[in-house]
């Protein structure tokens, strides 16, 4: 596959990817892409310090104007849509309509970017204190450094890119080890439109830039004190070894980490959308969103027409090279992925699963180099060790259940708290699955499925998942530092609480 052309229409120089140690494989059919250099320790060290520099410049240029960088970005983004998307699907294995949603999702938090540079907006707070007023005041908190997976290789990146800048700080990004032709490609289209912009003497370069590399250099960045905020997605283990070492240096971190997302289904729900919205939440992407649908709660008396009629549209599905257009299930992203996968099924099997459908490998002979399955569904009769770890693969466990109390329960036994949904037509099911003694998650919806969010809620999970919230709503709050402001502007000094001191 030949991505050289795309790349250089996306402006990456072919010195970028023809040459280096880390070759750079397609999961459509594990042939290389590119070669390209992981960066070194002097490397990281030279980029933050640019990003330091940058932040001194950055924070003095008034929000409005930063926002006018990602308007600018936001512009290049659309004329390229097509292009990068092709990119993602190439890179990252996920289907055309996939890859796209996953660029319109760029270009939507560049417009509420956009906007929210307009809207920094802090407090005025009644003081108790004659002729005192009290405000908050957000100032820009420090370089950022983004560290992000392979399964949104451009999307994630940008809620984080877009809002940091807009919020004063430059950001350094290290890719997955698996896309970095995707981060070199939105570099090159920042630097284009940056460019364009007018930001006196800022360099566009400086504002973003990309570390490709692994674990180390992920090291290197949670250690800098220099960086102040870590945006962090990835696997439940990688925030359990990166948050401390940040923690240790009193710096920020913003996790988005393991899910192990669920649906109830109730008696009173429709069951037609239930089952649509069981299928793009489970097979989508492939099973490897953070937000993929992992656990299906069944009530009992709708489990076996549910479960034979998914079983029916599991069987339909198209599963085969992302790029052609009726293509629902594209590749995994590499072998690792494929015999995580089959453990996760022979331990299901153990622990007294039944397997429905799927599991098994596909299309071997054409693309031997690349990991094409059958979607799963597992029946359990309990929630077993295995449904209560994220597999990243897609793996649906259906489980019954009696009544709703006992299904919220076992909905938030698991130690991931990302996404969940309610299929219901009943409005005190619904209300307390969103009630405080409800879903536990971050994410919690109604009649859709817990995957494909849009871009305008805080995105973010708790427990496990690491508590941080990116996107929208007010998550721009994490990539600030707030300020509170007393000011007196009488003769008198009154002190807070009444306290007389030598007057
Ligand atoms: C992720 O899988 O890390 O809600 C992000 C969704 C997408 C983002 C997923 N908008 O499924």
């Amino acid at each position: 596959m030949d991505v050289s052309a795309v790349l250089s229409q996306l402006g990456v120089e072919s010195s970028s990817f023809e040459s280096g140690p880390l070759s750079v494989h397609t999961p459509i059919d594990g042939s290389v892409l590119g070669h390209v250099t992981p960066h070194n320790a002097r490397d990281v060290q030279a980029a933050v310090a640019a990003a330091d520099q940058a932040f001194r410049a950055l924070r003095e240029l008034p929000a409005p104007k930063r926002g006018e960088l990602i308007r600018v970005f936001g512009a290049e983004l659309r004329a390229n849509k097509a292009l990068l998307a092709e990119l993602v699907s190439v890179e990252s294995g996920k289907i055309r309509q996939e890859a796209l949603g996953e660029v319109q999702e760029m270009i939507d938090i560049c417009d509420f970017a956009v906007g929210l540079s307009r809207q920094l907006y802090g407090l005025t707070i009644a003081s108790e204190r004659a002729q005192h007023r009290m405000q908050e005041q957000w100032h820009p908190l420090g370089p950022v450094a983004v560290i992000s997976a392979f399964n949104f290789p451009v999307a994630v990146w940008a809620w984080n890119f877009t809002l940091a800048i807009v919020c004063g700080n430059p950001v350094v990004w290290k890719p997955s080890e698996k896309t970095p032709l995707c981060a070199l490609a939105c570099q090159a289209l920042w630097e284009r439109a940056a460019g364009r912009a007018s930001v006196g003497p800022l360099s566009p370069r400086a504002l973003s830039q990309v570390l490709l590399g692994g674990r180390d250099v992920g090291e290197l960045l949670a250690n800098d004190p220099r960086i102040a905020l870590v945006s962090a997605t990835g696997s439940t283990a990688m925030g359990r070894a990166l948050s401390p070492k940040v923690a240790a240096r009193f710096g920020r971190v913003l996790l988005e980490l393991g899910g192990n997302n669920a649906m109830i289904v109730t008696p009173s729900a429709d069951s037609k959308l239930a089952i649509r919205a069981t299928l793009f939440s489970a097979v989508g992407t492939a099973g490897q969103r953070c937000t993929s649908l992992r656990r299906l709660f069944l009530h009992e008396s709708i489990h076996d027409s549910v479960v034979e009629q998914l079983t029916r549209a599991y069987a339909d599905l198209k599963i085969g090279s992302p790029l052609l257009p009726d293509t629902l299930v594209g590749p995994l992203i590499d072998g690792g992925s494929y015999e995580r996968m089959q453990a996760a099924l022979t331990a299901a099997r153990e622990q007294g699963g039944k397997l429905i459908i799927g599991g098994t490998r596909v299309l071997a002979d054409q693309y031997p180099q690349a990991f094409y399955v059958q979607p799963a569904i597992v029946a359990m009769a309990h929630q077993t060790e295995i449904v209560c770890q994220e597999t990243f693969a897609p793996i649906l466990y259906t489980l019954p259940y009696r009544t709703l109390d006992e299904a919220i329960d076992l909905h938030n036994a698991v130690e991931q708290g990302l996404s969940s949904s309610i299929f219901t037509t009943d409005i005190r099911e619904a209300e307390q699955f969103l009630s405080a003694r409800g879903s536990d998650c971050g994410i919690a919806n109604v009649n859709i499925g817990p995957s494909g969010a849009e871009i305008g809620g805080a995105f973010g999970g708790e427990k496990a998942t690491g508590g941080g919230r990116e996107s929208g709503s007010d998550s721009w709050r994490s990539y600030m530092r707030r300020v509170t402001n007393t000011i007196n502007y009488g003769n008198e000094l009154p002190l807070a609480q009444g306290i007389r001191f030598a007057d």
